[in-house]
């Protein structure tokens, strides 16, 4: 099957408005029936058709006001109805028709999941309830009437307020609901939940003083794990309007938990549907990471309520313009809430081991890309997380204060409208120069960032005068060729620095503007000494960029000791650990850096040393997987797990008696409830994967005791310390955690995703037994994730050199696909890499590439195969 390509620069606006829709939605037994009334208005004078989507809708009648329309007025594909001569004044058009939600595995348009029914429309979801643009720039007000039978389905939700519920009249059996929303919104926020659902309530006072109803549904028995998302909606709600200003705008707000969901969560307008794992949770059965994340992710749907929906986007190319910017937001949320540094950290490493490696592969794309196919295939880390990084530099480049009235601009000007990147853009830069500033870059430059993919490399090479004082930078950057795109442009890259002596920093921080190719900085009146000041750059990683820069052991150990930026001193410590765990990679382990790295890590742990517990963990953290294995010429994933076991071991070896000492320190917060106790948890997990990986018996013992105690953060903290040793232990602690959670499908999910990951000499094996356990949901895409995923994240197993645990992947994912191109499209990644490896490993992942692109696939997986095929 061939698909068309959508280019951002074919862009038209839709000749039609539908300021009105009313939708009838009549639940049966076996399928729904869908009456659209839409007023219409054409946009021109001239006559254009009426086009129309509509995927896997039956089509009853069509009526133009009152009429109905003869047969051949129309045309009908399996995707569009185009209706070739519509009236040219407004007019009323009502189309029926009939969808089954019972049968559709895609959990796109309306399906049902465990007892209810609920839909997802985001991106193009709406065309398969009912026929319609389904595009972006429509917005329409929704009025909304669920009508089913009333002990099946008590509870009938959509957008908006509710203006009545009750029985029908005709059939006492079943009861209608209307939902009228004001706000004009486009059809991907459309939302409707049927079903048995349990309400859990709680309420909010806006700054100016109205009252909202926050209404939280979830599965019978699932009431007592709802205050944590309840308290994070507050919080949410608190901040947007401390720090923005913006005040929700509806009387109550909805959030459904749904088992089986493609994604994280949907901000529909008032009616966010969440997969049911960022829902559920407290200490007892959600880990420290878990809560912050729950609390993360209600925030971000929260603030899509005005960074989405309120200001739209024009077209899917405009992605970004919605999720970048409430990627940043829900990331200062957290940062205030809790650690600035910590959060930043955390954020700084998974863009290197996601967004990072994306960009450098075959499916790397601009944030701002010009063409797709599917566009739920653009769901991604660079959409997102790159996204909102470059949120962040213009957040670095103009201050708080400057951005803040950017904001308020965008905000006041694009209200109630679908729009662009640039209209952002500019209206960040208008609002930041209102009082007659200067910008203090070029604009235009700066938007290079959302047209040009792959992550720049900024090089510097340093000149130190000595007798004056000055430290010249010579600095260049470099971004490598992508698909589509052999050349690249000099970008606006903010760089901050600050340079750091033995009592610490020297002087201010300096924020340079890198905007040449080459260019060159000197930071003067410096002490005049024989050795250079260590540099402390691209402080609180003030760009998404890679740095080259020859920096020494002494150099990295002394900002690791004493940059006053809690960024640039991780870093400093991540290169270390770099250096080491790829020197032990290429067999030449560097004994006498891993003895001054150990010290260090001593000094940290020894009083004295650091004090936040939760830091002094980001300190201990090697770098991830996906780092290290770009950084390698030829990657080696396998002697790289083996590298990250033998180190743990010989450091567990080498300060077991300051361990011992920091898990005894750490113990005595164990049971500090959540974010309290934090850090401590983490570093108990650190310190007992060392010391296990060293055959440490008594922390194994300890840590099966936790399997079973009274927090997950600690039981997990104990699987994933056991996971890679062969012991009874190990076995001990995965089977009480089934036994323990086998009730509970999204705590199972770990269990799944454990049981996948553990190397075990019949890995695959056990992988093929997970896939048939009775309590394995086919249907849901956590449960696909967790053991597809633990298999990806399991190297022995998935890089069988015999290629089987691709072969065995590939096998899956096109047999998925059949089901959910979504969930398909997004794991056949795990193959995006296959160029990289040594050249056995390599024809094994391609067999298993060619293997998938000779299947018959959907339009979603096939765009990806085929970008990832030579
Ligand atoms: N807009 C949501 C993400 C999302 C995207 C697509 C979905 O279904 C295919 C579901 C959710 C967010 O940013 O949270
Ligand atoms: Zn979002």
């Amino acid at each position: 099957m061939t698909t068309a390509t959508t280019r951002l620069a074919d862009y038209r606006p839709y000749p039609f408005q539908i300021p009105n829709i009313e939708l009838d939605v009549v639940v049966e037994e076996q399928h729904i029936a869908i009456s659209s009334s839409m007023q219409i208005e054409p946009a021109l004078t001239t006559k254009v058709p009426l086009v129309l989507q509509g995927l896997n809708l039956e089509l009853d009648s069509i009526v133009i006001n009152g009429s109905s329309v003869p047969t051949d007025a129309y045309s009908l594909s399996s995707s569009e109805l185009v209706l070739h001569q519509p009236p040219i004044h407004p007019f009323e058009l009502k189309i029926i028709c009939r969808i089954d939600p019972f049968n559709n595995t895609s959990l796109e348009g309306l399906y049902a999941s465990e007892s209810m029914l609920t839909s997802q429309c985001e991106a193009e979801g709406f065309r398969r309830i009912c026929f319609h643009p389904d595009r972006p720039d429509v917005l329409s007000r929704y009025r909304v009437r669920i009508e089913a039978d009333r002990t099946r389905y008590p509870v009938l939700l959509s957008n908006g307020n509710l203006v009545s519920k009750g029985p029908l009249a005709k059939d006492p059996m079943r009861h209608e609901a209307i939902w009228d929303d004001p706000y004009p919104k486009p059809a991907y926020l459309f939302a409707l939940v049927a079903g048995a659902l349990q309400e859990v309530q709680a309420h909010f006072k806006t700054t100016s003083g109205r009252s909202v109803l926050l209404r939280l549904h979830v599965e019978n028995g699932d009431e007592p794990y709802t205050s944590h998302a309840l308290d994070s909606l507050k919080k949410a709600m608190t901040w947007d309007e401390k720090v923005y200003g913006l005040e929700y705008d509806l009387d109550e707000y909805n959030i459904v938990a749904v088992r089986h969901f493609n994604m994280g969560a949907m901000e529909n307008k008032s009616l966010n549907i969440f997969n049911s794992k960022l829902v559920l949770a407290d200490s007892e059965c959600a880990t420290d990471g878990e809560l912050e994340r729950i609390e993360s992710v209600v925030a971000h749907e929260y603030f899509h309520n005005w960074t989405g929906n309120r200001i739209t986007c024009r077209d899917w190319f405009q992605l970004s313009l919605k999720e970048g910017l409430t990627v940043f937001r829900d990331q200062s949320f957290t940062a205030d809430l809790h650690s600035k540094a910590v959060k930043r950290i955390e954020d700084v490493s998974m863009l290197r081991n996601t967004q990072f490696r994306e960009d450098s592969g075959p499916t790397s794309h601009p944030v701002k890309p010009s063409e797709y196919k599917a566009i739920d295939n653009f769901y991604t880390t660079t959409i997102y997380e790159k996204g909102a990084e470059l949120i962040r530099m213009l957040h670095t480049l103009l201050g708080q204060q400057r951005f803040m009235a950017g904001m308020a601009l965008y905000v006041q000007r694009f209200d109630g409208t679908a729009a662009t990147t640039e209209d952002f853009i500019h209206s960040i830069a208008e609002g930041a120069c209102a009082n007659g500033e200067q910008l203090g870059f070029d604009l235009d430059q700066f938007q290079r960032w959302y047209h040009q993919s792959g992550t720049p490399q900024v090089c510097v090479k340093r000149h130190w005068d000595s007798q004056g004082g000055t430290l010249t930078l010579e600095v260049s950057q470099f971004t490598p060729p992508t698909p589509g795109q052999p050349s690249k442009a000099p970008l606006v890259i903010p760089m901050a620095l600050a340079v750091i002596g033995p009592n610490g920093r020297i002087g201010e921080e300096k924020l340079v503007v890198l905007d040449q190719d080459t260019q060159s900085v000197s930071l003067r009146d410096l002490p005049r000494q024989a050795k250079p000041p260590a540099l402390s750059i691209f402080r609180r990683f003030s760009a998404p960029i890679t740095l080259q820069m020859d920096v020494s052991v002494d150099e990295s150990l002394q900002l690791l000791a004493l940059d006053d930026d809690p960024v640039a001193r991780w870093e400093a410590g991540q290169r270390l650990w770099r250096k080491i765990l790829l020197a032990r990679a290429r067999k030449q382990a560097d004994k006498p850096l891993e003895e001054r790295l150990a010290l260090a890590l001593n000094q940290l742990i020894t009083s004295g040393g650091e004090s936040d517990p939760s830091f002094l963990a980001m300190l201990f953290g090697m770098p991830g997987l996906a780092e290290l294995e770009a950084a390698q010429d030829v990657a080696d994933p396998l002697m790289l797990y083996q590298v990250y076991q033998s180190l743990k071991s010989w450091l567990g070896v080498k300060l077991s008696d300051p361990l011992q000492n920091l898990l005894e320190r750490s113990r005595l917060n164990w049971g500090a409830q959540w974010p309290a106790g934090q850090g401590e948890r983490m570093l108990t997990g650190l310190t007992w994967s060392w010391l296990a990986a060293a055959g440490d018996c008594e922390v194994r013992k300890e840590a099966v005791e936790a399997v079973n105690g009274p927090s997950m953060s600690l039981a997990r903290a104990a699987l994933r310390a056991l996971q890679p040793v062969e012991c009874n232990e190990r076995d001990e602690a995965l089977k009480s955690f089934y036994e323990r959670w086998q009730d509970r499908p999204v705590i199972l999910d770990t269990w799944f995703a454990l049981e996948a990951s553990t190397p075990r000499s019949d890995g695959l094996e056990q992988i093929k037994q997970l896939l048939d356990h009775p309590r394995f949901d086919p249907m849901a895409p956590n449960a696909i994730r967790a053991v597809l995923g633990g298999l990806a994240s399991n190297p022995p197993v998935f890089h069988a050199i015999d290629g089987s645990g691709y072969n065995f992947m590939a096998d899956q994912l096109i047999a998925i696909d059949q089901r959910n191109p979504i969930t398909a499209s997004r794991m056949v990644k795990v193959f995006s890499r296959w160029q990289t490896y040594a050249p056995s490993r390599k024809e094994a992942m391609h067999r298993a590439i060619d293997q998938l692109a000779s299947a018959e696939l959907s339009a979603n997986t096939r765009e990806v195969v085929t970008l990832m095929q030579p």
